[in-house]
């Protein structure tokens, strides 16, 4: 707690020597803006699902059999340090570009020819999933206890392409197995692998009803994550409209699309200062979502995401702020009643195939390269044999101790500072006890909170770092209500006290 004391009274005294503040505000960024929270406890909001923190991965990883495997003990490790019952999630831009090859002698179906286009995969792209690599996923997932949602190609395929690859990886991944999700991001296959004069919600339906079908009848009971869009919601009251009375409604478990902050790296909006402010985007396409998912009676999902697209910004997505805001994005997903969110990474030739074969991000870079994560925004970095959890991941592991709590609505009153507050009930029976957890995000870069909360906690722990811009995280007790600058305090309390 002293250390806090200190880094406060720092922060505070470098502020001074800046810009001479009075005393005043200098005492209080000492001792901490004091913040009022009350929660709403008898407004019980959504329960958070046990694998609501996932992982997004390039369907083309699976063309190396060892990544995903039982052998892979330091990738296990990450996953099981990140959450004991995550979601994989396997798509990305490479997922409309592999195929099926079930034996040595298969070949991939023919493709029109196609113009690069930047920001999308090399037109000619093509590799193969064979029967090791869903072997050796399944171990993977046995290994880890996470789950997989898996990418099926709808752009550069067939049906009976599809059905097949379905049938063996719902037989080998079993209970494994969340659901499918055929194509990735068809809402921008107009600018990329259709005729954009004829592609509109209703042909993707169309093309995706045929693959469906024709994945059931190989696998019958076979469920759906669809449609996985970029950013196009319109699609969502269409999609509700049409399935409400199709009998494949049955089949679908979720309704999913994706969600980043910002892109390209180059783009002026892709600041720390933006990153950590709220974006209204973000309630707005989950009511859209929420509509056309209570209409199919699904769960809603969003399946790839992270702070800026093609492939992350050096000094934004590989920093703490990205930790702050992922713990933020994150729990706000869960209070809104989302199934859970995945951070899209991998392996920084995978990720730059899906973009044509660069990270724009490297042209950003003015230090080391080599100190930076390839993909800039990936949560676990592969840097030579070993895999690194980066501070984006700690705002995963934060919003993870919320899986399987019912979240509870809360008022929260930080004044000027830049912070939020999320709370929940963990399960545990009817004692008379009952486990709450309360988390404060400060996003603010100079301010303390000094927050009073309702119930006095048993515990707290406070995620730092230096600042916004360091790259090493810290976890330490805290104690009382005070959340220094830069820092997420996670508050255990007891709700009957
Ligand atoms: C998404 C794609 C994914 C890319 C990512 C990015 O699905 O394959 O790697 O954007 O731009 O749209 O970083």
């Amino acid at each position: 707690m002293k250390l806090m004391n200190r880094r406060g009274f720092l922060a505070a005294t470098a502020a001074a020597a800046a810009t001479l503040p009075s005393l005043r505000s200098l005492a209080q960024a000492t001792a901490g803006q004091a913040a009022t929270l009350k929660l709403h406890l008898d407004q019980p909001g959504p329960v958070v699902p046990r694998d609501f923190v996932g992982l997004s991965y390039e369907t083309q990883q699976l063309s190396d059999t060892s990544f995903f495997s039982a052998a892979n003990s330091g990738l296990i490790a990450q996953f099981r340090a990140l959450a004991p019952h995550g979601a994989l999630r396997l798509g990305g831009n490479t997922s409309d570009y592999g195929f099926w090859k079930p034996k040595p002698t298969s070949t991939p179906p023919p493709r029109a020819k196609r113009e690069f286009k930047v920001g999308d995969p090399p037109p000619d792209l093509s590799y193969a999933v064979t029967p090791q690599a869903i072997h050796n996923l399944r171990a993977f997932l046995d290994a880890t206890g996470w789950t997989c949602l898996y990418g099926i190609n709808l752009g550069n395929s067939t049906p009976a392409l599809a059905a097949a690859e379905a049938e063996y990886v719902a037989k080998t991944l079993g209970n494994k197995l969340d659901y499918f999700q055929v194509g990735n991001e068809a809402d921008r296959f107009g600018s990329t692998i259709r005729d954009p004069k004829t592609w509109s919600v209703d042909t993707y339906l169309d093309e995706w009803g045929s693959f469906a079908n024709a994945i059931l009848g190989r696998v019958p009971d076979a469920r759906f994550g669809m449609p996985d869009i970029a950013s196009n919601e319109h699609w969502f009251a269409r999609i509700g409209d049409r399935l409400a009375t199709d009998p494949i409604r049955a089949h679908i478990s979720c309704l999913t699309h994706h969600y980043y902050f910002t892109g390209p790296p180059d783009n002026p909006k892709a600041t720390v200062d933006a990153l950590l402010h709220p974006d209204p985007r973000v309630p707005q396409v989950a009511s859209v979502v929420r509509a056309a998912a209570s209409r199919l009676n699904t769960a809603w999902r969003m399946t790839e995401g992270n702070t800026c697209y093609r492939g992350g910004k050096p000094g934004l997505s590989d920093v703490f702020a990205a930790a702050l805001w992922a713990a933020d994005y994150m729990l706000l997903l869960a209070s809104l009643g989302y199934a859970g969110a995945n951070l899209h990474g991998g392996d920084a030739r995978l990720v730059a195939t899906s973009l044509g074969g660069t990270l724009p991000g490297d042209a950003l870079v003015h230090d080391d390269p080599a100190s930076h994560p390839h993909p800039y925004y990936t949560p676990i970095a592969h840097i030579g044999a070993r895999y690194v959890a980066e501070p984006v991941s700690y705002g995963m592991r934060f919003a993870q101790r919320f899986a399987g709590a019912q979240m509870i609505p809360v008022d929260f009153d930080p004044g000027p500072v830049n912070a939020t507050a999320y709370a929940a009930s963990l399960p545990g029976g009817k004692s008379a006890t009952s486990t709450g957890l309360v988390a404060i995000i400060n996003k603010d870069a100079t301010r303390s909170l000094q927050v009073s909360l309702p119930f006095r906690p048993s515990a707290v722990e406070i995620v730092s770092a230096e600042s916004l811009t360091a790259t090493e995280v810290h976890t330490q007790p805290g104690a009382g209500g005070d959340v220094p600058p830069h820092s997420m305090a996670a508050f255990t309390v007891n709700l009957k006290s």
